[in-house]
């Protein structure tokens, strides 16, 4: 059988973006996908992401420094506007760590940012209502990344760099050595290198080899809500994406335009297989009626019940830090999952380090934040996003 340079399996964000770096570094490439494409079985679904600087561990906000450039890039070679400049706010009480820690990160990592007195986040957003000790940070470069467009763009910019896609193909088993050999449904393929994407399906994945980091897929509830006048919430008004330091965002909708997205970052822990669960509300009534009281409480311009339910899969690691790290046994296996819902906006940046690790580089970052080794000290870290 023709031995690949690198198979990457999961055809997600993640994974077609490293499949992307790596044909383009001229590794002759396959990227597998178990689900035809495109589909809304994991987590790179849907029309719209948001992207930012503003995050609490430096090591982001520096990375998007280097996204941004990247996604610029996508957008020139394919013709595609991806970004939406809408600026982006984060609220919290004055007190709050995650604001301090966000002001120092986006200091540390060079990038601009303005900080919002309680007074002025009353003064500039009349259309929010928080208590009167909330204050904010405004990340100007933040918007809305067009998701299902930037999938197919990667996918796209693979294929012209020479890379090959077989989608409805599952991964059975995995047997590993200095050549990887690969049994899928339908065939059985040769890999130098294997780099592992799979999404909510890394623990699956992973198992068999050895591995079992503490990763929990999760269904999040995607809200959407109808505004009670036109456009209050709208970034033609100025409106930009928001997070709230209680795990709150909310960003204009391309899905249904005119309809404001506004979801709780988490939620009960899934079977990606079990079709019921992942699509289903049990344990997401709670979380829904949360959103409802804090809608009619913060936003008061916006229908107090969702308009639409949607959901997603967010797989998370108990630091919210993604894994990019070898396997430690087999070195030539490279593993990347636990994105924890917030890795769609640094698939550029993850896509590179992948391919570097692959091509035996040195990586471009400090990879310590992302080894995997990192669980095996019992004490789970406490969650910061
Ligand atoms: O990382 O900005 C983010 C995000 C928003 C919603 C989910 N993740």
């Amino acid at each position: 059988a023709e031995v690949w340079d690198a198979v990457v399996v999961g055809a997600g964000i993640e994974g077609s973006a490293t499949a992307f770096h790596l044909a383009k570094n001229g590794c002759k490439t396959l990227l597998i996908e178990q689900f035809p494409l495109p589909h809304s079985r994991g987590s790179s679904h849907g029309a719209s992401r948001i992207i930012r600087k503003a995050y609490v561990q430096q090591h982001y906000a520096r990375m998007m420094n280097e996204a941004y450039p990247i996604w610029e890039q996508v957008e020139r070679e394919t013709g595609t506007q991806l970004y939406i400049k809408t600026g982006g706010m984060l609220v919290g009480p004055g007190s709050s760590q995650e604001l301090a820690e966000t002001e120092r990160s986006l200091s540390g990592a060079g990038s601009e940012f303005e900080r919002l007195s309680s007074d002025d986040l009353k003064l500039r957003f009349p259309n929010l209502s928080f208590p009167a000790d909330y204050r904010a940070v405004l990340d100007p470069e933040a918007g809305v990344l067009k998701a299902d467009k930037a999938l197919r763009c990667f996918q796209d910019l693979f294929v012209k760099y020479g890379g090959r896609i077989h989608d409805e193909e599952k991964v059975v088993r995995i047997d590993p050595g200095d050549v990887v050999t690969l049994h899928t449904s339908k065939s059985m393929y040769k890999t130098r290198k294997l780099l592992l994407l799979p999404g909510p399906w890394a623990g699956k994945l992973l198992g068999p080899l050895g591995l079992h980091p503490p990763l929990k897929p999760t269904r999040v509830s995607v809200l959407y809500w109808r505004e009670k006048g036109p456009g209050t919430y709208s970034p033609k008004k100025g409106f930009p994406i928001f997070m709230d330091a209680a795990h709150v965002y909310a960003l204009p909708s391309l899905e249904y335009p005119g309809i404001f997205k506004l979801c709780y970052h988490s939620g009960p822990v899934i079977d990606p297989d079990d079709r019921d669960g992942v699509a289903g509300s049990r344990g997401n009534q709670e979380i829904v009626r949360m959103m409802c009281d804090y809608v009619r409480k913060h936003f008061p311009g916006l229908e107090s019940v969702p308009a639409i339910q949607e959901s997603c899969i967010y797989t998370n690691t108990p630091d919210e830090d993604f894994i990019l790290d070898r396997h430690p046994q087999y070195r030539n296996i490279i593993i990347g999952a636990g994105f924890s819902g917030h890795g769609f906006k640094l698939a550029p940046v993850v896509g590179k380090l992948l391919c570097e690790l692959a091509m035996d580089k040195q990586p471009s970052y400090d990879m310590t934040p992302f080894s995997l080794n990192r669980f095996n000290n019992t004490a789970t870290p406490q969650a910061k996003l």
